[in-house]
């Protein structure tokens, strides 16, 4: 779909400058949670998609992880973007900011104090999220902030919808967080040559990527003492429960998270505690557990320098800056597309 054909649903009222949101979903998303429950629940071993963790309280939960002290890939990112964003930013008069995946406001005001308001007046920050309540909260939070800046939310798929986003201007589009860690490789290659195939010769991509470092520190991060991840990974029950009229019951899951070094992941897993069995009503389906049967929820991929490199090139990109903390626990890599026939 491209964006003059998209649909408008609408402006919504706010106070400082106008909020525009484009929905570019096809309805095919809601349809289809019915179908990957039943494939994940039918296949061996079982799973269940990470995106369904990000109903309102599932993301709640993530914020708070974000702020925890074990959980360092936040504030690594954040460390690191404080430092680059007069350089990134240097550039960026009179294009657009696009955020993958949006929710970071914070992240994203780093980028724009390092600008000068007349500068923010003539860009436009674009995030772009699956739900249309990430997009308003992560607008409405920038434009109390910045009255000046143009928003426009679009409500798309970016997985599998790359091509709603405007090219009338150079932008910069920001895929933050590691989330580029929660797909397989293949996914992660043919996401950002579908990113890299919607970008203009003058566009770049910024992506960050949590690093490989040591198990310790790794398996603390998805295991907090305050059994925040915990919580946020059995959420997912009562997401499938709620859209699918099921009957989980979460605490008879336990969370489990460990750093599967071969894969070079961080896996979670919901563990059935004792036998289970749970009904989902509206796909019609009785699944049984036996006590110590899981569901795979997660992998979040850590990466090297070498593996960033392959990927970055097979997506027929190239880096343009990369830049890392002082520990090397998370990179930044600041991406061009490669001229075309250069593929
Ligand atoms: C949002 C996908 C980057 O993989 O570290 C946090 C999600 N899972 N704790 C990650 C998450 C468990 C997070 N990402």
């Amino acid at each position: 779909m491209n964006v003059n054909s998209a649909e408008m649903t609408g402006v919504v009222e706010s106070r400082p400058r106008a909020l525009e949101i484009l929905d570019c979903l096809d309805g095919e998303y809601s349809n289809n949670i019915a179908r990957d429950i039943r494939d994940g629940l039918t296949s061996s071993p079982r799973y269940i998609p990470c995106k369904y963790f990000y109903d309102a309280r599932g993301s709640r939960l993530f914020e708070e992880i974000c702020r925890l002290p074990e959980y360092y890939p936040t504030r690594t990112e954040i460390s690191i973007l404080r430092e680059i964003a007069p350089h990134l930013m240097e550039t960026l008069d009179y294009s657009d900011l696009v955020e993958l995946g949006s929710g970071s406001s914070l992240k994203i005001s780093i980028l724009l104090d390092a600008i000068s308001e007349t500068n923010r007046a003539s860009m436009r920050y674009i995030p772009v999220d699956i739900s249309e309540s990430a997009v308003i909260e992560s607008s409405k939070d920038l434009l109390e902030r910045y009255p000046e800046l143009p928003v426009l939310g679009v409500v798309a798929d970016f997985m599998c919808q790359s091509d709603v986003l405007p090219a009338e201007r150079p932008k910069m589009l920001c895929f933050l967080g590691g989330t580029i860690g929660n797909m397989e490789e293949g996914d992660s290659i043919s996401f950002l040559r579908a990113v890299s195939g919607n970008m203009r010769s003058d566009d770049t991509l910024l992506v960050g990527f949590d690093m490989v470092k040591s198990r310790e520190i790794v398996e603390a991060a998805y295991n907090d003492s305050r059994g925040l991840t915990s919580e946020f990974n059995r959420n997912i029950l009562n997401v499938v429960n709620n859209k699918l009229n099921a009957d989980f019951k979460p605490h008879l899951f336990e969370h489990l998270a460990f750093f599967n070094e071969s894969e070079s992941r961080v896996e979670m897993h919901l563990r059935a505690s004792r036998d289970v069995s749970v009904r989902l009503e509206s796909i019609d389906m009785e699944v049984e557990f036996k006590e110590g049967e899981t569901i795979h929820t997660e992998n979040s991929r850590k990466f090297t320098i070498q593996g960033i490199e392959d990927m970055v090139d097979r997506a027929g990109l190239y880096v343009q800056d990369w830049y890392m903390d002082a520990d090397g626990w998370f990179s930044l890599v600041l991406m061009g597309r490669k001229p075309s026939g250069s593929v």
